[in-house]
């Protein structure tokens, strides 16, 4: 059989599946000089694709897991990207060829793939109660060696987790090691259950509320504060009979309105709280928090479907423009069911993160992939929500920006006191650099940047484990007023 790969949009240019696993001991350093505190891992997870697709035809929320890592250490970096040996992976590898079918139609796979699981692995990491794990918010989470990176298996937390897949957006309570996440068509493909699971330290279920959504829904990210886990519900909806005609997972339905639940962390699923919008969409949230009566949410809003491949069941799809940091507002006081919402800043973002600590509470710094030109270039964006300001580094021309991570100075360090670690994709010259950049001078540009001979394909989103962390399975941060 052989391997060619489509000439499709999607494979061109720096979107070339990659499909190479490399070890670097040691990156070049060619500008500034690494600041000794940091001392830990940046993970990083996207997709690269295995094999070309059975039907020609792909989207970029799909394709293998590859994780990336970046072990600071003594003053160096080392760099290591492996894909995550999933189910679908090893089937795949022993076929010599793909044999799933478009992004989530398991109705569309080989009969070879017989009962295996979807799941790429390709979205996220997260380090909690001592488990490295590999997301993809349609399956569970893979664990993985966090020294070597070899994928140990699919993990349930030893049976505390019963929906059949796990977010690839869980929030880190950094103060008390706890893991909030959720999953969503948690019952099987198609399903309207969603789940709320607050883990421990140990990985034990501590919090568990079952509900359903208005419909079977994507439900992305979501956030969470002290009291409420925020779950707004954008109209990608799957039709389950579709899917097994060959439609796409989702579909979107302008005709639906945005619907957010509130759901009281310590109640149950009678005392939550609905509240309904215009029709709008978005992938990630950057925060939310509790004022008062009112919970704030701060989104990455598209005023339409963020998805131009996911059409209307009619087949529509529509051009949307960029998103807009805004702030949902739910007032609980007062019964209405209505919220307001705010725009936080002019420059369209995307990939939103904040210092980590601080998820949950009022905020004052936030950082997104911010802008995007013709060339493909991006820069990384600083919003300061207590100045209504935002500065912006811009890598240089054909260069890209990913997420950012936010690494605090100290465990104990003031919000925003630290680094952020920048993967920049040297779109012309086909490789990566890394850049750490002074989280409280963005605009300076990096303080250190480290030059791959490799590129880092692009990856969705990552974390930060502090070298201690992977020992004591404790992250230890504060929270400083
Ligand atoms: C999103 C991303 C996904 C996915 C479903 O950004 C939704 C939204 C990275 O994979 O599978
Ligand atoms: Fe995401």
């Amino acid at each position: 059989m052989e391997i060619r790969f489509p000439d499709i949009p999607l494979y061109q240019g720096w979107g070339h599946p990659y499909r190479v696993e490399a070890t670097i001991r040691g990156l070049e350093l060619v500008e500034g000089h690494l600041p000794p505190e940091i001392e830990g891992t940046l993970l990083r997870c996207g997709p690269d694709r295995q094999y070309p697709p059975r039907d020609g035809s792909d989207v970029f929320i799909d394709g293998e897991g590859m994780v990336h890592t970046f072990r600071f250490s003594g003053g160096q970096v080392d760099y290591m990207s492996r894909w995550v040996r999933t189910e679908r992976f090893v089937l795949q590898e022993k076929a010599r060829r793909a044999l799933f079918g478009r992004y989530r139609n398991r109705f569309a796979n080989d009969p070879a793939a017989g009962s295996a699981r979807n799941g790429t692995a390709n979205t996220n990491l997260v380090f909690h109660a001592g488990k490295l794990l590999a997301l993809k918010e349609d399956d569970l989470p893979y664990e993985l060696d966090p020294e070597t990176l070899e994928t140990r298996g699919r993990s349930d937390f030893g049976g505390a987790i019963t929906s059949v897949s796990l977010s690839a957006h869980p929030k880190l309570d950094l103060v008390h090691d706890e893991m909030l996440t959720f999953s969503y068509q948690a019952k099987g493909d198609g399903t309207k259950d969603i789940v709320f699971y607050a883990l421990n330290r140990d990985g034990r279920v501590v919090d568990e509320i079952w509900f359903e959504m208005p419909w079977p829904g994507m439900v992305h990210d979501f956030a969470v504060t002290p009291n409420y886990a925020v779950f707004p519900f954008f109209p990608f909806i799957t039709d389950i009979e579709a899917v097994k005609r060959g439609a796409p997972f989702y579909q979107w339905h302008p005709d639906e309105e945005t619907q957010v639940a509130i759901v009281p962390r310590h109640g149950t699923a009678r005392d939550i709280r609905w509240f309904r919008g215009p029709t709008m969409s978005a992938g990630h949230m950057m925060n939310a928090y509790e004022d008062g009566s009112k919970v704030h949410l701060d989104v990455c809003l598209y005023d339409g479907p963020c998805f131009d491949f996911f059409p209307t069941p009619s087949g529509q799809s529509f051009p949307t423009p960029p998103p807009i940091l805004t702030q949902f507002t739910f007032d609980l006081s007062d019964g209405k069911p209505a919220y307001t919402l705010r725009p936080l800043a002019r420059i369209p973002g995307e990939l939103p993160r904040t210092d980590d600590r601080y998820q949950g509470h009022g905020y004052q710094h936030g950082y997104m992939v911010a802008g995007r030109g013709a060339d493909g270039s991006s820069s990384v964006g600083h919003v300061d929500h207590h100045a209504g300001k935002m500065e912006c580094w811009a890598p240089g021309p054909a260069s890209a920006v990913q997420e950012s991570q936010f690494v605090p100075r100290r465990p104990d360090s003031k919000e925003g006191d630290g680094y952020l670690l920048t993967v920049v994709n040297r779109l012309a010259e086909n490789h990566s650099d890394l850049a750490v950049l002074d989280a409280r001078n963005v605009a300076a540009g990096p303080v250190a940047l480290f030059r791959l001979p490799v590129r880092v394909r692009m990856a969705f989103h990552g974390t930060w484990v502090p070298a201690e962390t992977f020992q004591t399975r404790r992250y230890g941060m504060e929270i400083v007023p």
